[in-house]
């Protein structure tokens, strides 16, 4: 099995390499601590005594938990650190919080997401490459779809769209439509979008489709598009929530017909292996995808490698 994260931690090892070549001990002390931000160096040192030296995470399935837990293994200055596992919602909520007060947060965070539109946020840099490069969200649908519901395998693999798609739906969910409303708004206003996915589709009589996904405002969001419009051709489309791992296996055993919520090649990279041979890959909905730390603006760090470990 090729190890996405251990390619990206060597890749990233040698970048640092190269990097350290490059500039003498003396230029590296003027760039990080200049002695003319004496202040600012020193609240820097209390960010993660102020955050419990705590990432606030989602879900413990998530692959940005997990590769949240990865950092903290990677980088020595995280020694001491733990990522606390909620929900998306709770991370949501205590980012606004966070915010509100400006005190210090950083939150395992993924683009597309309305948190970039709704505050001011930027990732932290991520020198050693854990939480890797630009993904895809792709489609899965279980074996055997296409014979047994070709229309509704057609939809799914004729399904994609970008991100500022996906971003006005999430915001409008986020401010307070729900999920089928947002969606519906959506369709009406891309219907050239609409029918490139049903194109060469017939209708259906209640034909039953059932939908997998974890409760990610991403996923929330793709999720209830495709059921929309699939609902719009005839289809009965059930929508079942479930954590990472049961979202995959649900399509592999075929219980599930199928999802569009798969981020790869790195985010959910070991979910993919261990299930590629029992389900069917669609390929790509989405382009240009990422996952990370994600920090409010005003925070006077740039860099993963700029958090202090814990004492
Ligand atoms: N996410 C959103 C998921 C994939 C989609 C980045 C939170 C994850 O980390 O598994």
């Amino acid at each position: 099995m090729f190890n996405w994260k251990r390619f990206g931690m060597v890749a990233g090892l040698s970048l640092t390499l190269v990097a350290a070549g490059c500039g003498s001990s003396e230029d590296e002390g003027a760039e990080s601590n200049g002695d003319a931000n004496g202040d600012e160096a020193a609240s820097e040192m209390n960010y993660g005594e102020e955050m419990g030296y705590e990432i606030t995470g989602i879900e413990a399935g998530a692959g940005v938990v997990s590769s949240a837990e990865d950092a903290i293994e990677e980088y020595e200055n995280l020694s001491g650190w733990e990522v606390a596992t909620s929900s998306s919602g709770a991370m949501a909520t205590a980012l606004g919080e966070a915010i509100e007060n400006e005190e210090p947060i950083v939150v395992t965070g993924w683009t597309p997401h309305w948190k970039f539109a709704r505050y001011d946020l930027k990732y932290l840099e991520d020198p050693k490459e854990v939480f890797g490069g630009e993904e895809q969200i792709k489609t899965m649908v279980r074996s055997g779809l296409e014979d047994d519901k070709p229309n509704a395998y057609k939809i799914l693999d004729q399904f994609s769209w970008e991100a500022a798609d996906m971003e006005e739906v999430m915001l409008e969910i986020a401010d307070g439509a729900s999920p089928e409303e947002a969606a519906q708004n959506w369709i009406s206003n891309n219907q050239d979008k609409v029918e490139a996915w049903t194109e060469g589709t017939e209708e259906v009589d209640g034909t039953e489709v059932e939908l997998v996904l974890v409760n990610w405002d991403s996923e929330i969001a793709s999720t209830n598009v495709v059921a929309e419009v699939m609902k719009e051709q005839g289809f009965d489309v059930t929508i079942t929530p479930l954590d990472n791992g049961p979202m995959w296996e649900s399509v592999a055993a075929g219980e599930a017909d199928g999802m569009v919520a798969a981020w790869l090649p790195g985010t959910h990279g070991d979910q993919y292996e261990q299930n590629k041979d029992n389900l069917e890959d669609l390929g790509a909905n989405l382009e240009g995808a990422k996952i990370g730390l994600v920090v409010p603006e005003y925070m006077d760090v740039d860099s993963i490698e700029d958090l202090e470990a814990a004492e």
